[in-house]
């Protein structure tokens, strides 16, 4: 079928071939080719995915075949095409790759990094001890999956944690193994869900897959309603299997080396985690006029001592004591009703995140080797707005701009400078920089991560309260903040934002933020004598998991925030991303109702908009698409004229030459080699060799036909 009759029926595979281009036609474009299953478009070397909602026979080993060794833009569009030329840079390059994938929550990018994981893993060496590296690579994703993902109302199986994995390969391109980074877990999640939202997987998992003998080991009854700790109302999700995906956990586990002990500790923590829940606490007698509070029934403490080595009496103290240090001297108070829940979720909390971080350490220890060739895979948790936002969404958020960020430095900020840099005449393409947005939340002194340090460490009564009039004291003018709390507010009669929410207008949207918890959650405070109870446990894992309870060690610094942590850790990832060649996936979710077959204009038309991307089309087609440096450019095409070919006389000088996209938009066929030869000649010279992609294509297709006579 002609080109154009094809483009017509589904779309063209590349943005930059769009004509004309606007935003309609661009959706226009994505639609066509989302209803003939085409999930896959480019623009230029950015792969936009469209989450097909439904399983597409396009990810078969025999498409892996038809992807291998091929040309970017040889075959229609694919992620495994962008995972090929990732693969094959690293390998035969060596060049540093990261795979970034962005969109919002339900876009589809977990999904998008196990397949970039299934295909390399496809095409790379062979042999037992690879095969071996592979499956423990693959397989920790299931066991990260169980613990850190979670059925929220926009992903049945949504990322509640950043995962960065760096999959290492040595010089042939075998792989060696990996290292993953995490960020910050969702742990809130533990205690409490939003309503039509579950916990973590592996909870129902352990209570629907376990063997009865084994859910007796573990003290757990077989019903969720049992717990406390388990949100009701959708136990159940459609299409999850969760006890088969239990076995695909202890499976996964043991491959990734678990020892059974290990496994068995774990699982231990699982549940003492979930039995937590179960502990109540009623008032008791006044003492000293201090409200006391006293559990319930101590069965639940009980079953949880046993499983898990911890001195019956020794917890109990601690959940009905706070003992303060101070100037040398210990001071106990009594904890309140309130207090000892408080207390009881954040020590369930803390079990639980920690045990999260531990099981990546631990998976590292299996699969971590010294760095050499690397390609690193980004998955993080995607933009999120709900009808509730605390601290956890200001966080995912806030990692989701630093991402675009990066985006717009790569390829719509550098990409035109360094046109400019070029001397070549180019006409700025304006694009919306989320920097302000970055500043407002990190900004060392005035960014709200920093206002909500300084009120956590401040002396005196902090609140929620008191952190948001600070904030509205120092943001009140900056043209992302919204808030209603001063009187010079310029949203004070806007009764849409309630006074104990602030409102960010961020890259991808406005979100408004209960403030409530922030302080909290930000200080990540478990009171000490919980500490040294954990410390104190016969149970090695747990042990180990609390090193500040050790009496021996007490560190009267206080630990760093939950903000101030993340921010680091964002910053070493944005730094280490840096250093590697990107790779785009953006992901565009096509419905809000989690269906295949639906594309909503709208919600698309806002995803476009926010991840820029119709800017990302304008500064491929006014720049040159494809690039590469002069010298592997002669070296690749050099069969393809006289004066290079076939007394080739090695690497001339370093001088590179660029041609102009219109330029070679006129050159006919026939004149490619004449190009070649006039690339040899140094036609021009500039710092870099620039030819547009498709160019690249029948250059290719000239060499393939060359080569064969
Ligand atoms: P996310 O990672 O972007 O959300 P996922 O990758 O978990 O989103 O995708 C959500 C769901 O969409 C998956 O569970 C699949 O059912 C479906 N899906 C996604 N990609 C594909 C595909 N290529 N083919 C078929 N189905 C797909 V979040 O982690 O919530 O930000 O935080
Ligand atoms: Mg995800």
């Amino acid at each position: 079928m002609p080109t154009s009759l094809l483009d017509d029926m589904i779309g063209v595979g590349d943005m930059v071939l769009l004509e004309p281009l606007n935003e309609d036609s661009f959706i226009n474009n994505l639609k066509k080719r989302f209803d003939h299953n085409e999930v896959y478009t480019y623009i230029g070397s950015v792969v936009i995915s469209i989450n097909p909602y439904r399983s597409l026979p396009i990810y078969t080993p025999e498409k892996v075949e038809e992807y291998r060794n091929r040309n970017f833009y040889e075959l229609s569009p694919h992620i495994f095409a962008l995972s090929d030329e990732a693969y094959r840079s690293l390998r035969d390059q060596d060049k540093d790759q990261c795979i970034l994938i962005t969109g919002e929550s339900g876009a589809g990018k977990t999904e998008a990094s196990k397949l970039v994981m299934s295909y390399v893993a496809a095409v790379c060496g062979k042999g037992a001890e690879v095969n071996q590296v592979k499956e423990q690579l693959l397989q920790s994703n299931p066991v990260l999956e169980a613990f850190g993902n979670a059925k929220t109302v926009r992903n049945d199986n949504s990322s509640r944690f950043g995962k960065y994995m760096d999959i290492e390969f040595d010089f042939k391109g075998d792989p060696l193994g990996g290292v993953i980074s995490n960020y910050l877990l969702e742990k809130s999640r533990v205690v409490k869900q939003p309503r039509g939202e579950r916990n973590f997987h592996i909870f129902y998992q352990i209570l629907s897959g376990a063997s009865e003998d084994f859910l007796c080991k573990l003290k757990l009854e077989r019903d969720f309603s049992r717990y406390n700790y388990l949100g009701l109302d959708s136990a159940k999700v459609n299409g999850v299997d969760d006890a088969a995906n239990f076995r695909t956990v202890r499976n996964a586990m043991q491959i990734v080396g678990f020892m059974d002990h290990e496994t068995q500790s774990v699982f231990e923590v699982v549940a003492a985690v979930l039995k937590l829940g179960n502990i109540e606490f009623k008032p008791e007698s006044r003492v000293n006029g201090l409200d006391e509070s006293k559990i319930k029934d101590k069965n639940e403490l009980k079953e949880i001592c046993e499983l898990t080595g911890i001195d019956q009496s020794v917890l109990e103290r601690a959940f009905s004591f706070r003992t303060v240090e101070a100037k040398q001297e210990k001071v106990s108070t009594t904890l309140n009703v309130a207090q000892a829940y408080y207390a009881r979720d954040a020590l369930a909390k803390n079990l639980y995140s920690r045990l999260f971080s531990w099981l990546v350490t631990r998976i590292n220890e299996s699969i971590k080797v010294s760095l050499k060739k690397v390609m690193g895979v980004l998955d993080i948790y995607g933009f999120e707005i709900f009808e509730d936002n605390s601290f956890e969404q200001f966080i995912i958020n806030y990692c989701n701009e630093k991402l675009q960020q990066i985006f717009i430095e790569l390829t719509l900020k550098e990409e035109q400078e360094e046109y400019i840099r070029e001397g070549i005449e180019w006409t700025h393409i304006e694009y919306f920089n989320n920097a302000i947005i970055c500043d407002l939340i990190e900004n060392n002194q005035t960014g709200i991560l920093a206002m909500l340090d300084e009120e956590c460490l401040r002396p005196g009564t902090v609140t929620d309260d008191t952190f948001l009039e600070k904030l509205n004291q120092i943001c009140a003018t900056h043209q992302h903040f919204e808030s209603r709390m001063s009187k010079c507010s310029r949203f004070l009669n806007d009764t849409s934002l309630p006074h104990s929410c602030f409102r960010i207008q961020h890259y991808a949207g406005k979100v408004m933020y209960q403030v409530e918890g922030f302080v909290d959650k930000n200080n990540d405070l478990l009171y000490r004598d919980l500490s040294q109870a954990m410390w104190k446990a016969s149970h090695s894992l747990i042990k180990a998991l609390f090193p500040e309870g050790n009496p021996a060690k007490i560190n009267l610094k206080r630990p760093l925030t939950a903000g101030s942590q993340f921010k680091a850790s964002v910053a070493t990832l944005m730094k280490n991303l840096q250093t590697k060649n990107p790779n785009y996936i953006r992901c565009i979710k096509p419905n809000d109702k989690k269906a295949a077959h639906i594309f909503n204009d709208a919600l698309v038309c806002h995803q476009i908009r926010y991840l820029g991307l119709l800017e990302n089309v304008r500064v491929r087609r006014a720049g040159y698409a494809f690039r590469q440096a002069y010298e592997p450019c002669l070296e690749r095409y050099k069969m393809l004229c006289k004066q290079t070919w076939p007394h080739w006389r090695g690497p001339i000088s370093l001088t590179i030459t660029l041609f102009k996209l219109e330029d070679l938009r006129k050159q006919r066929l026939e004149d490619l080699a004449t190009l070649i030869e006039k690339i040899y000649r140094g036609w021009k010279c500039r710092t870099r060799f620039l030819l547009m992609k498709k160019s690249q294509i029948v250059i290719a297709s000239w060499y393939r036909r060359y080569a064969q006579q």
